[in-house]
């Protein structure tokens, strides 16, 4: 079977990122296309990639002939439209969270996806590919540690761009508890409250910054979330599971521990997501590309995060950037699955 022609529309820092992990790393792939509404950046990718070429239009990409699959690396707005185009040329695509920027359009792409038969979109929440989170979801189906009851996490950013808003703190960052949430405990979540503690003097005038938030899931669990997206420190993000049973925890992240001749111990704590997610998002990219190359015999071109879980986490974060606002706990509003069949 001839390698898979991969369109990858948006190469910022992480679609550059995922044009070198499919051209090094990734087998049974290869990069055919490149766009970025910055053309000239998209024309240089290209020209270091043999049998690549630059594609000024996003949507002239998607309908190549000679692109098999797409990977959807663009700003969030442009989604909605890639992804239909996606659908409409009936091309499987990996797109980068969010599916959509509100949960209008995100339920109509499950929709407009469940009607063709055919899996073709999966979501790029890339840590449900981490070893660690791996191993606590294997450690939670084997019933050892009996009923989950509790989830503890941290999710700590060094720095985040100056753009970044209260909103895009649920947005952008607790949206992966979110998905972590649903992976880890396989149920909806009902309820979200977001709490504001006096902000962190380092953070920009304006951000609320730490944010903690407190959900409820359909069977009544607990999980909260500490966000603080400006540390100034490294990033962290831990997950602890408290069970009828026992505990489990994730995200140490110590590495090689090591004493020092001024009395202190420690290891190196990773500098941003990419690094502590790399390996995550190899085995993502990998898995997806072989379930998209096997796709035709099966109907499914995806191994990973459905558009549902992109338009359940939608409706998480929208309902957590109300209680933002009122500081009161709002119930997430999502219609249910079994009316879409196919979902
Ligand atoms: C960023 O957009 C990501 O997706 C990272 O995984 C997350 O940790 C970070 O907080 C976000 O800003």
């Amino acid at each position: 079977m001839s390698d898979l022609r991969v369109a990858v529309l948006g190469v910022g820092v992480m679609g550059a990122d995922h044009v070198a992990r499919l051209t090094t790393k990734i087998s049974g792939a290869r990069v055919a296309v490149v766009n970025d509404f910055v053309t000239e950046k998209a024309e240089r990718i290209a020209s270091g990639i043999d049998g690549c070429r630059a594609i000024a239009d996003p949507l002239d990409a998607i309908a190549d002939p000679d692109v098999d699959a797409v990977v959807l690396a663009t700003p969030g707005p442009t989604h909605e439209k890639q992804l239909l185009a996606c659908l409409e040329h009936g091309k499987p695509v990996l797109c980068e969270k969010p599916l959509t920027t509100d949960v209008a359009t995100s339920l109509e792409v499950v929709k407009r996806e469940a009607a063709l038969g055919k899996r073709l979109i999966q979501v790029g929440f890339m840590r449900r590919f981490d070893h660690e989170y791996a191993q606590l979801k294997a450690l939670l189906t084997s019933g050892e540690l009996g009923r989950a009851l509790l989830l503890h996490c941290a999710h700590r950013n060094p720095a985040v761009p100056p753009y970044f808003d209260s909103a895009m703190v649920v947005r952008d960052s607790l949206v992966h508890e979110v998905d972590v949430t649903r992976f880890l405990f396989d149920e909806e979540i009902t309820s979200i409250q977001m709490v504001k503690p006096s902000a962190s003097p380092g953070a920009p005038e304006g951000l609320a910054d730490p944010q903690i938030a407190i959900m409820r899931t359909a069977s009544g669990r607990h999980v909260d979330v500490e966000l603080f997206v400006t540390t100034g420190v490294a990033y962290e993000v831990r997950t602890e599971v408290v069970a009828e049973k026992g505990s489990a925890m994730i995200g140490l992240d110590v590495g090689l521990v090591r004493t020092r001749s001024d009395g202190t111990r420690g290891g190196q704590l990773t500098p941003g997501f990419r690094e502590r997610f790399g390996q995550a998002y190899d085995t993502e990219f990998q898995r997806w590309v072989d379930a998209v190359r096997r796709g035709s015999a099966t109907g499914d071109f995806t191994d990973g995060p459905s558009a549902w879980d992109g338009y359940a986490a939608a409706a998480v974060c929208e309902a957590g950037v109300e209680s933002l606002d009122s500081g009161l706990p709002v119930a997430v509003s999502m219609v249910d699955r079994a009316t879409i069949p196919g979902a």
